[in-house]
């Protein structure tokens, strides 16, 4: 048994999130863990909201609510809609906890005691019309550069490049539009990452298996001349992890805040100790996932994001964990994804373009999105979601060959032998020549997740029905039960019993499916079929099953098309 740490990228606390950004982070990091733990590992899999800078204090003043209550309760929002996608958490957690506070606070004193911050007096943009500065995301302007027109403060959107918002060229306030900008001298902390350059690269360059996406991101923004600046960590906002050395006051930083990438990933740890808090755990039960100290040494760390994250967690976040100078377990495997785009453009928060997470589930099931978004997740390239192949793939896999399977099967079973197992004879080649194939495609199916190979391993998956259905086709109990009951029998016994294995197989992707099939099996055995031809005798002759409601329905295309109106982009 492995011990496995797994965490998501933390969403934004301002809004619900579409699914593109759910197939870029959650869910994927969601497959990972359900496998990890069918495969019989411990796993600690820790997500929660990130709700610290402007973004939050903006939307709460739209809100019209204290962003302290505004961030609560969309937490909750938040919260309920990862439960209605069965984003199987060990820990949601809140970057705004106290725990945070405290081990922020705490990472920026161990890294001034290693002499790896520095304080510089600076030009910020302070907005004279929106009467305040203007940080990171709420400056637009022209990428330096790529040239992008409407390249954030922090980043370029197009380029990927961490700007700092004195960078761009013919900046404006996006709260306002006001181009009525000043610079103001005001003092902040730097994180000195180009002293750790090296310690950077070596860790980078040790990571041989990770996705050519991660590594070359990484690789880009390490070895791109100024790729590796030194980062400001604080910022003048009101709402944030107060500026403290360690628990002392930090001289001349009063009143500040650390910036909000700064504590984000950080709270990836604090969620664990909020995890332990909320369990009546001891300080020990969540310092042995992270502390190699203190027995997280024998801990695989995977992270999932989307491919702009990705310099925060290869470059920023590694800086503050070994700048630390103390042992905290570092990312083992990081998995990041290109975007996912909307019938023939991006998703859009702003313009509310797309399928954003509670108006998915207020139409379908979350198994269906769950499907479609894991089989199609954008791996090796952007990828696009239209509706008419979320119908295709909804109608086909979920409700042709996996539906259609398990509804055959068990209504034949139900109305010719009665609702137990049936005892038949021995199997016979066809179903020794399907326990072989199944076999491999299981033990291809196990190499593809523990690849994290998300497209791969659906492709299987599917395959894996498919024979199902191709045996139940060529082996027509139907026919047999007429010129030979007892060969019918064992064809049957053969089909109920790969019902319970596909309900363990596919657990992962499409969990709610997965127990209406086991409890349609009368089983809660969830063994994982290391040995097929046991796992396909596992439930014996007399043997009391059910049949299930059906599984999956298909999509019409009335509902395509008054879906596709619908999110066209008006919310
Ligand atoms: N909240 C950005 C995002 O949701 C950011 C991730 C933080 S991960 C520590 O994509
Ligand atoms: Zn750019």
């Amino acid at each position: 048994m492995a011990r496995i740490l797994i965490t998501s990228a933390i969403p934004y606390i301002n809004g619900i999130k579409h699914l593109g950004n759910l197939v870029g982070s959650q869910l994927p990091a969601d497959l990972f863990a359900r496998y990890m733990r069918a495969r019989g590992n411990e796993v600690m899999f820790i997500c929660a909201t990130d709700e610290h800078g402007t973004p939050a204090e903006l939307a709460a003043a739209k809100a019209g609510k204290p962003v302290a209550d505004y961030c609560a309760e969309m937490h909750e929002v938040q919260a309920d809609l990862a439960r209605g996608f069965r984003l199987s958490f060990d820990h949601f957690g809140r970057s705004s906890s106290q725990r945070n506070h405290k081990l922020t606070q705490h990472f920026a004193g161990q890294l001034a005691d290693h002499g790896l911050i520095r304080e510089v007096s600076e030009k910020m943009i302070f907005s004279i019309d929106d009467n305040r500065f203007l940080p990171d995301r709420y400056i637009e302007g022209t990428c330096p550069n790529c040239g992008y027109d409407s390249a954030r403060g922090d980043q370029c959107d197009n380029c990927t490049k961490q700007l700092d918002p004195t960078d761009l060229i013919n900046p404006h306030s996006t709260i306002s539009g006001s181009t009525n900008l000043e610079v103001r001298e005001t003092k902040h902390l730097y994180l000195m990452q180009r002293a750790l350059r090296d310690k950077l690269e070596a860790w980078i360059d040790s990571k041989t298996d990770w996705p050519v996406l991660t590594t070359s991101i990484a690789k880009k923004w390490l070895n791109d001349g100024d790729g590796l600046q030194d980062r400001g960590i604080t910022r003048d906002l009101h709402w944030g992890i107060p500026v403290m050395k360690g628990d002392q006051p930090w001289p001349g930083m009063e009143g500040k805040v650390f910036y909000v990438w700064f504590d984000a990933p950080i709270e990836y740890i604090a969620g664990t100790a909020e995890w332990a808090d909320a369990n009546g755990k001891a300080d020990a039960d969540w310092e042995r996932w992270w502390r190699t100290d203190k027995g997280a040494d024998d801990v695989t760390y995977y992270q999932f994001m989307g491919k702009d994250n990705v310099p925060f967690h290869t470059l920023s976040f590694p800086a503050t964990i070994l700048g630390s100078g103390e042992p905290w377990k570092l990312v083992d495997y990081l998995k990041s994804f290109n975007y996912l785009n909307y019938d023939g453009g991006q998703f859009s928060t702003s313009r509310g373009r797309g399928v954003f997470m509670d108006q998915a589930l207020s139409i379908l099931p979350s198994d269906y999105w769950r499907w479609w978004l894991l089989s199609h997740a954008p791996e090796s390239a952007d990828s696009e979601f239209t509706w008419e192949n979320f119908q295709a793939s909804v109608n086909k896999d979920l409700a042709d060959v996996l539906g259609n399977f398990v509804s055959r099967v068990t209504k034949f079973a139900k109305s010719k032998l009665g609702e137990a197992v049936p005892e038949g004879g021995d199997f016979g080649p066809e179903e020794t020549a399907l326990i072989a194939d199944l076999g491999a495609r299981i033990r291809d199916y196990e190499a593809h997740m523990n690849a994290i190979e998300v497209r791969k391993a659906a492709a299987e998956l599917r395959a894996i029905w498919v024979i199902g259905n191709e045996y139940l086709q060529a082996a027509a109990p139907w026919s047999a039960i007429k010129t030979d009951p007892a060969r019918a029998e064992a064809m049957i016994r053969l089909s109920l019993n790969l019902i319970r294995v596909y309900a363990i197989l596919s657990q992962p992707f499409i969990p709610d499916a997965a127990q209406a099939m086991m409890d349609a099996m009368g089983s809660d055995d969830w063994t994982w079929p290391a040995d097929i031809g046991a796992a396909l005798r596992a439930l014996p002759a007399g043997h009391a099953f059910t049949v299930p409601e059906n599984l999956f329905r298909k999509i019409t295309d009335e509902e395509r098309a008054d879906w596709q109106q619908r999110f066209a982009g008006t919310r």
